[in-house]
């Protein structure tokens, strides 16, 4: 019998979220911790995504930690949206100064997590047989960590290289003189076919849904812009926490009606030259009524057929089955340009679908695509993916798979009942992906280390959300859904929808990170209701 390490809180993951929770565990409350990391080095998201075109959508400005002054004070970014390598930079620059590294694993993946009801304590082994034994275990494994490749027959007899974009090789892919078909045109496959294809000798891009796309317009921050953000920490950070999104500007006051036609176009026009995800902040109705949102979404198909050349392609691009912004709205770089290159082509898989993986290529309903490299660019298992795969067990032996055979239920987010002690930062039923991640990130992780360090101040061993405060707040993350647009697009995998099998139900909080942190504040002062604290 392997011999167990005995510890207080026990984190699983080391992205944004692991790296902090070991902070404010360990050197706030003074608990013995330890990250397990299955990646060999830190990172998350950004260890496993370096497909080409890789960028995160949120501005750097505000894409980082706002807990400590020092931090924001030594760090400059160099662009408006900060690639792989910069945020790695940052997370490992993070990592140095708060002394992390020394009680993270890496190359140690979870297999198990079991809740031992005598001793309230989670027993949780890795992949290489180590065991290790803590009260608290904190999953911040990320919402969009767990790569989903769908099923296509013949996938094993490809006689070139596939990838998935979320996994994607260290060394690097070298496209040049391929034939490359890429499958996916979410938020992923937007950023990189333009990439891919000023490589490669051809690429096909194989879409099932068309998608809505705004320009991103990176470059690099301006020394006046740089001074700014030197000099207003504090705004920026109060501006993300007071926003629904957690970005760093403001949802206009105006609703589509308050304008005439002509200013609403010249509003629009100016939020594309602008680019970003702000352009769905240029109203506050956007999201919530579909006659105001319609506007949107005809201005952008019109860009689309603007800037496509070819007629059909244009046709295919633009005809998009969904409000705009209730997919995760893309943010491009040449995106829709790109289709006016002699050496890419799109294929409508609504028209002509897939049928099978050859040896040689892909073979749709119409004819054969000969391809040596195929890019998966076909998302996740969201959000419930990367917990399930932990194979947690709680009170009674119960699987978190079997307790969430009809969907996610939480408390908050937080919490799962029957599963005490265990806590999820941007869990299902939190705002997380509808949000700028990190500022999602840290009110979770400071709210956890808020409810640990209660329970250690007021002798509480245990802490288990209620199952009628979880069912009550299921019931808040469906109405929020059903006052947006976002629940008229149930292909999306906010719904669980890309993942075959999966129960459809939505499974962010839509209701806004500002009004979700007052709900959890509200939570916390009432002595944590919604809690049994044992
Ligand atoms: O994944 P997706 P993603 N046959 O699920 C298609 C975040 N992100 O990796 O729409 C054919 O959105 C699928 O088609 P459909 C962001 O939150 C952040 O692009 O299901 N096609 C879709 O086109 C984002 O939302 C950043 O019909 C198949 C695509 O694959 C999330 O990650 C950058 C298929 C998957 O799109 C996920 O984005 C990138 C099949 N069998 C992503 N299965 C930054 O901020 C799936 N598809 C940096």
């Amino acid at each position: 019998m392997v011999s167990a390490t005995r510890l207080d809180a026990l984190v699983i993951g080391a992205g944004f979220s692991g790296l902090y929770q070991l902070h404010c565990l360990r050197d706030r409350l003074g608990l013995t911790v330890k990250v397990l990391e299955a990646a060999p080095e830190l990172g998350g998201t950004w260890y496993w995504n370096r497909y080409p075109g890789a960028r995160c959508d949120s501005e750097s400005h505000s894409y980082c930690y706002f807990f400590s002054r020092e931090l924001l004070e030594e760090w400059e970014w160099s662009e408006r949206y900060p690639g792989p390598p910069e945020i790695l930079r940052y997370l490992n620059h993070v990592a140095d100064r708060f002394d992390l590294r020394r009680d993270i694993r890496f190359g140690t993946r979870v297999v198990a997590a079991r809740y031992d009801e005598a001793a309230n304590r989670w027993s949780v082994e890795t992949e290489s047989g180590e065991r290790y034994l803590a009260t608290y275990l904190v999953a911040a494994v990320g919402c969009l960590s767990a790569a989903s490749i769908p099923d296509i027959p013949g996938l094993e007899d490809f006689a070139g290289r596939w990838v998935h974009t979320g996994e994607w090789p260290r060394e690097g892919v070298d496209f040049r003189g391929k034939r490359v078909g890429q499958i996916g045109t979410g938020s992923t496959g937007i950023q990189a076919a333009p990439v891919i294809a000023q490589s490669a000798a051809h690429l096909t891009v194989f879409q099932r849904t068309a998608q809505y796309s705004v320009p991103a317009r990176n470059q690099p921050l301006s020394e006046a812009f740089r001074r700014y953000v030197r000099s207003h920490h504090e705004e920026i950070r109060e501006v993300c926490r007071s926003t629904p999104n957690g970005h760093p500007f403001r949802i206009a006051e105006r609703k589509v009606s308050d304008v005439t036609a002509a200013e609403r176009e010249a509003i629009y026009e100016a939020a594309w030259e602008k680019g970003g995800l702000q352009f769905r902040a240029t109203f506050r109705d956007l999201v919530l009524d579909k006659a105001a949102n319609d506007t949107a979404a005809e201005f952008i198909k019109a860009k689309i057929r603007e800037i496509v050349r070819d007629p059909e392609t244009a046709r295919a691009l633009a005809d998009i089955d969904h409000p705009y912004a209730a997919k995760r709205p893309p943010i491009d770089t040449d995106y829709f340009e790109t289709f006016n290159r002699d050496n890419v082509a799109l294929v409508d898989l609504r028209a002509d679908p897939v049928e099978r993986i050859t040896p040689s290529g892909i073979r749709t309903r119409s004819r054969e695509h000969p391809l040596d490299i195929i890019v998966f660019a076909t998302g996740f298992d969201a959000m419930t993916g990367p917990l399930l795969r932990l194979g947690i067990r709680g009170r009674g032996g119960l699987a978190l798979a079997e307790a969430w055979r009809a969907g996610p239920s939480t408390y908050l987010g937080l919490q799962v009942p029957g599963f005490p002690n265990l806590f999820t930062v941007t869990g299902p039923g939190s705002p997380s992906v509808l949000t700028n991640m990190p500022i999602a990130i840290e009110q979770h992780v400071e709210w956890i280390t808020g409810c640990i360090g209660y329970m250690r101040r007021n002798g509480v061993a245990c802490c288990e959300a209620e199952p009628a405060a979880a069912a009550g707040w299921d019931e808040q993350v469906n109405e929020a859904a059903n006052k947006t647009v976002l629940a008229l697009a149930r292909h999306s995998w906010y719904f669980g929808a890309n993942i075959p099998g999966k129960p459809r139900v939505f499974m962010p909080y839509a209701g806004g990170l500002a009004r979700y942190r007052a709900i959890c504040d509200d939570v916390a002062a009432r002595g944590y209701a919604g809690f049994v604290m044992a």
